[in-house]
């Protein structure tokens, strides 16, 4: 790794295309621009950076220069990469495009995550060559990157490669974009078991992983549970040693750039060009990356009925359509193309006449200011694919609409529609349908059709590309101080000593432990789980004194509570909050709960139990909890896995928590944790020393709302809020004793 070190932030971009591609002709090298949707995001962005961060930013991008360079010239590309472009070029082999791009990407991921997974190929040799490249850019990463340059990699190429250079260099600040869509779980478990765990575990390298909708999002962390079982919080994946945020941030497009274009004097003479032999019809305009996913037979099909049922608009409206060249040579890609050609003359044929032609068919790339101008001329835009992670080119048409006026006709399965929502948003399935759009699209009224766009242009003047990059990196910048202390400091003697010592000194003094996990050992069942004559003693001791609030906070039921410590001069809390009770006082609600909410769920637990033999069912007053802890381990963890997937949808509507624990799986009222119980003591009084222990994540709660001065103790090596951890129980017990022996000293220096 480079160890030198500047005063800005660092960027450094990696994704399979580089913003140029290179053309090796005659021994001659050229340069030209890349085509494509992320590519051309990332140009923008970079244009649209500098300025806006709020430190000053520095970049460099790495990724393939699009066709294999022979080794003489490697030199003469890197450097002119490296000049005009920004860019280090990482050079692919011959076998590298086969089996890597052109097999594993193309055949492998594309088809699947774009949910056609008649297409999908699973060829080993594609999956080693996916391997082997992404380790050729984790090399190469290494040879640039300086320990503070944040990496940015992208896309569906480089989905190892986080992890591959999380464990090189485990300082290092990732994020990972996702640009197509990621796929629900049952289309995402076609790819053979390990090779779905390690593009898993690739992705959780990074800090951060970016999906374009909430939707993509949500079907990762449902694949993550279920294929790795790795416990989450909210959208974050907590590794064991690390927390790994996900997040939706759909991406942007440069809006000024477009709408300045559609008024240039150079659109608006293209513009005239353009539309001179076309008469006064109206245009129907479609541009897309040749490719399956994108719908083009489907929209011709719809284009066709729209003729065949509304005669009335033979000879008054041209279909543009605009294809440009992708992936040649891939089959899939051949064959549609071979198939659309054959749809557009046969169209063409059936209704044509001699002074008009119902499709211009174009299959090529088009300069910006051309395709502006074809933006801006259209009345209406007809975006149909059959799947799409985002879909710029919906939202580039309604940035060039200058007047504003204009339809956009978009498929629902593109996740632009999530946010274009005044477009006419159609199922690009039915050719009824995309018919059915073009009517109501070619007859809908100038007003109609300004007042859809202002508020979709109001949307994308806001979520521009810069601002997408901006928050994303953001995001991660801000995300630092915690993943720093994700590890808590052993409790060593130093500590221990300084901890003592506080104690010592302190009047008003507020002791907050759990039980389970933490003052004794998980047993089989959880009435084994006594607690011993000495514990019982020592809680009592550290109870009685007048300088100490001493309170258990546990996950149990009350009943349990009362059962084993209801005669101790100390404060109980059961079932994780829900239930308070103070020395001397009754047990109450911490705020109103409903329980009507567990019948429903235990078919569910209950099918599960018959899964895993030995696991069961508790029932709490304002929870359920399935153990699995006698189960067989294996069976036991995948169905808490599925179940925990399964409760997470099944209660998406209730105001429930499904939490797992050790071993366990628990649903329970939202909004009540050991944070919100333990804040009741909290605020009692001013304490002069806070003691704070537990073991589970539930505890965390617990440590989050602690001052800063507070001692928080996590059991176990986990990442934590807590600033000290103990090894187990067994720890904990000689800490207590160690301040119920320094009670002695007390009472003696009080009677001295
Ligand atoms: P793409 O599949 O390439 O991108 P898209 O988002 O529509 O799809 O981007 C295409 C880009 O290429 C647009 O910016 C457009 O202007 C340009 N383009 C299209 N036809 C052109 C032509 N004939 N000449 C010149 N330029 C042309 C992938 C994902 C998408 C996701 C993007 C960004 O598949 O779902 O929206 O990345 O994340």
């Amino acid at each position: 790794m480079a160890n030198e070190s500047h005063g800005t932030q660092r960027i450094i971009v990696a994704s399979n295309r580089l913003p140029f591609a290179i053309e090796q002709t005659d021994g001659r090298i050229d340069f030209r621009n890349s085509p494509g949707g992320v590519a051309t995001g990332l140009k923008s962005l970079l244009d649209s950076m500098l300025g806006v961060l709020p430190f000053e930013p520095d970049y460099l991008w790495v990724g393939w220069p699009g066709a294999t360079v022979s080794d003489e010239h490697r030199e003469q590309v890197q450097s002119r990469a490296r000049l005009e472009f920004r860019s280090h070029p990482v050079f692919l082999s011959a076998e590298d495009f086969e089996n890597f791009y052109q097999g594993f990407c193309n055949k492998t991921i594309w088809p699947l995550f774009h949910y056609f997974p008649a297409n999908a190929e699973y060829d080993e040799s594609y999956w080693r060559q996916y391997e082997r490249v992404n380790k050729v850019y984790c090399d190469t990463l290494l040879k640039i990157v300086r320990q503070d340059d944040l990496v940015w990699i992208h896309d569906y190429h480089l989905m190892l490669l986080p992890d591959l250079l999380r464990k090189a260099a485990p300082k290092i600040r990732i994020g990972f974009f996702l640009h197509i869509p990621f796929p629900q779980f049952e289309i995402f478990r076609l790819l053979p078991a390990l090779w779905r765990r390690e593009i898993l575990d690739g992705l959780l390298g990074a800090d951060l992983i970016g999906f374009h909708t909430h939707d993509y999002a949500k079907y990762f962390l449902g694949c993550v549970q279920r294929i790795l079982g790795y416990k989450q919080k909210f959208a974050d994946v907590m590794l064991d040693r690390r927390t790994v945020k996900v997040a939706a941030c759909p991406m942007g497009i440069d809006f000024q750039k477009f709408y300045d274009a559609a008024r240039s004097a150079e659109v608006l003479k293209e513009i005239a060009k353009f539309k001179e032999p076309l008469g006064d019809t109206k245009i129907i305009l479609s541009v897309d990356r040749q490719d399956y996913s994108k719908g083009i037979i489907h929209r011709l099909q719809g284009f066709e009925t729209l003729l065949e049922k509304h005669p009335e608009w033979r000879g008054k409206v041209t279909f543009l359509m605009l294809v440009v060249p992708s992936r040649i040579g891939i089959q899939d890609y051949e064959g549609t193309k071979n198939h659309l050609e054959e749809l557009v003359g046969r169209i063409n044929g059936k209704f044509g006449a001699i002074n008009w032609s119902p499709i211009i068919y174009q299959y090529r790339s088009v300069p910006f200011e051309t395709l502006v101008a074809l933006y801006a001329m259209s009345d209406v835009a007809l975006v149909t694919p059959l799947r799409d992670g985002m879909n710029l080119v919906a939202k580039e048409y309604i940035a060039s609409r200058t007047d504003k006026t204009g339809v956009l006709i978009l498929s629902e399965m593109a996740g632009s529609a999530k946010e274009l929502t005044d477009a006419i948003i159609i199922n690009p399935n039915h050719r009824e349908e995309i018919a059915e759009a073009l009517e109501q699209a070619l007859a809908m009224p100038r007003h109609e059709q300004i007042e859809r766009n202002r508020s979709m242009q109001t949307k994308l003047r806001r979520h521009t590309v810069g601002r997408w990059a901006t928050t994303f990196l953001e995001e991660i910048v801000a995300m630092e101080p915690s993943r720093e202390g994700a590890y808590a400091k052993p409790l060593d003697p130093a500590s221990q000593t300084g901890l003592i010592q506080h104690y010592d000194r302190s009047l008003n003094r507020l002791l907050m432990l759990d039980y389970d996990g933490t003052l004794v050992p998980f047993a089989n069942y959880p009435q084994l789980a006594k607690p011993s004559r000495q514990l019982l003693n020592s809680l009592h001791r550290l109870g009685a004194n007048p300088r100490n609030e001493l309170v258990l906070l546990s996950g149990r039921d009350k009943a349990a509570l009362e059962n084993w410590f209801g005669a101790l001069p100390i404060g109980l809390v059961a079932e994780h909050g829900a239930w308070i009770k103070e020395y001397q006082q009754s047990w109450h609600i911490i705020k109103p709960l409903r329980a009507d909410w567990k019948t429903t769920l235990f078919p569910i637990l209950q099918s599960y139990t018959d899964r895993a033999p030995a696991s069961w069912i508790e029932e709490k007053e304002f929870s359920v909890v399935w153990h699995y802890r006698v189960a067989d381990e294996e069976r036991g963890m995948l169905a808490a896995r599925e179940l925990t997937d399964d409760l997470i949808a099944l209660t998406a509507n209730i105001d429930v928590q499904v939490v797992q624990g050790n071993k366990t799986v628990e649903v329970r009222n939202a909004g009540v944790h050991k944070g919100l119980a333990s804040q009741n003591w909290l605020l009692k009084n001013l304490w002069d020393f806070i003691l704070a222990i537990g073991d589970d994540l539930t505890d965390e709660d617990m440590f989050t709302v602690l001052p800063g001065r507070a001692y928080s103790i996590r059991v176990g090596n986990r990442p934590t809020r807590a600033r000290f951890r103990l090894r187990g129980p067994d720890d904990v017990s000689q800490l207590l004793e160690t301040l119920i022996d320094g009670e002695c000293i007390e009472k003696f220096s009080a009677h001295a």
